[in-house]
């Protein structure tokens, strides 16, 4: 039997800590920390996810101010309003929720944000400097999984920990904090293309499941004991809820759970994780202006 991570437990004490030092900030003279949150076009999940940063926001007394623009926003128009809020110097960090439409190049998007207010880290600057070890903005989703394992207890020295997905937003730069001095995992990341990817998986100490795909982690392929931690949020139709629909994560849940040392929930893991990092990044902008 699995020890349950609770996300929302540990992304609430994270945002309460977050409270305290935006209290602390503005307390001190300062205005309260500023995020502005673009989101193009209509996607329920998307449209979600940007209501709970703004909330959150707001929770631990960050001012947020959320952009939304049809999908019809060309590229130029898009690049134009990431300029303006690099200009406004009353907004510490900007974070253009993905994905855009496919008639914008989101490279162009992200590489147009201020590295200072970059506090999504994905601007090649910030994944540079991430991967070398520099201070900075951490990737909101891999932090998250770091801190629910250190919060948890969960030994990352010398541990192996299998991710199985190469994102930019998650297997990528998860791989880069894993592998930081301080955490000090040994790192595997696996992709469509890997071989044996379930002898693979059975090697992991920590196993990283963030390929989208519902349920892609079965029982055979997890060592007794391991540490799973699913990013995958998936809807799956279910006629049983209101809304007709409900999250499933990239891990078979109740197969895997009797096997694991650790699992996450979907929803209710990594999830709350991402917004508490984005609050604590978002501090650390404000902080340095
Ligand atoms: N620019 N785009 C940018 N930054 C990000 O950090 C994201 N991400 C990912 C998608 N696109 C992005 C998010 O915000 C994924 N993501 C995200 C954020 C929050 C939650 C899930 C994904 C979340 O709160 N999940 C809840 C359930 C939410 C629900 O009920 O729909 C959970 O408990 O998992």
């Amino acid at each position: 039997m699995a020890q349950i991570i609770d996300g929302r437990l540990i992304a609430g004490n994270i945002r309460q800590e977050v409270k305290q030092a935006v209290d602390a900030h503005t307390s001190a003279g300062n205005r309260a920390p500023n995020l502005a949150v673009v989101l193009v076009g209509e996607d329920p999940a998307s449209a979600s996810y940007v209501r709970g940063k703004a909330k959150a926001s707001a929770e631990v007394g960050i001012d947020s101010d959320t952009l939304t623009f049809p999908d019809t926003i060309s590229e130029r128009e898009l690049l134009s309003e990431v300029t303006r809020l690099n200009a406004d110097t009353n907004i510490d960090g900007i974070l253009v929720q993905l994905p855009l439409p496919d008639h914008i190049d989101e490279t162009r998007v992200i590489n147009a944000i201020s590295p200072k207010k970059d506090v999504d880290c994905f601007h090649p600057a910030s994944v540079g400097a991430l991967s070398i070890g520099l201070d900075g903005f951490a990737p909101a989703t891999p932090a998250g999984i770091v801190q629910l394992l250190e919060r948890s207890g969960i030994e990352t020295s010398g541990a192996h920990c299998v991710i199985i997905g190469r994102s930019n937003i998650v297997g990528k730069p998860l791989a880069n904090l894993m592998l930081r001095k301080g955490i000090d995992a040994t790192v595997t990341v696996c992709h469509s293309r890997t071989k044996d990817l379930s002898v693979m998986a059975r090697q992991a100490d920590i196993l990283v499941a963030a390929i989208g795909r519902a349920h892609f982690v079965t029982a055979d392929m997890v060592k007794p004991g391991a540490a799973v931690i699913d990013v995958g949020i998936n809807r799956i139709e279910d006629a049983s809820r209101e809304r007709g629909y409900r999250l499933v994560g990239d891990v078979d849940f109740d197969a895997v759970e009797p096997i694991a040392g650790y699992i996450t929930p979907v929803p209710g893991g990594v999830g709350p994780m991402t917004i508490a990092v984005l609050l604590q990044n978002t501090l650390k902008a404000a902080q340095a202006v």
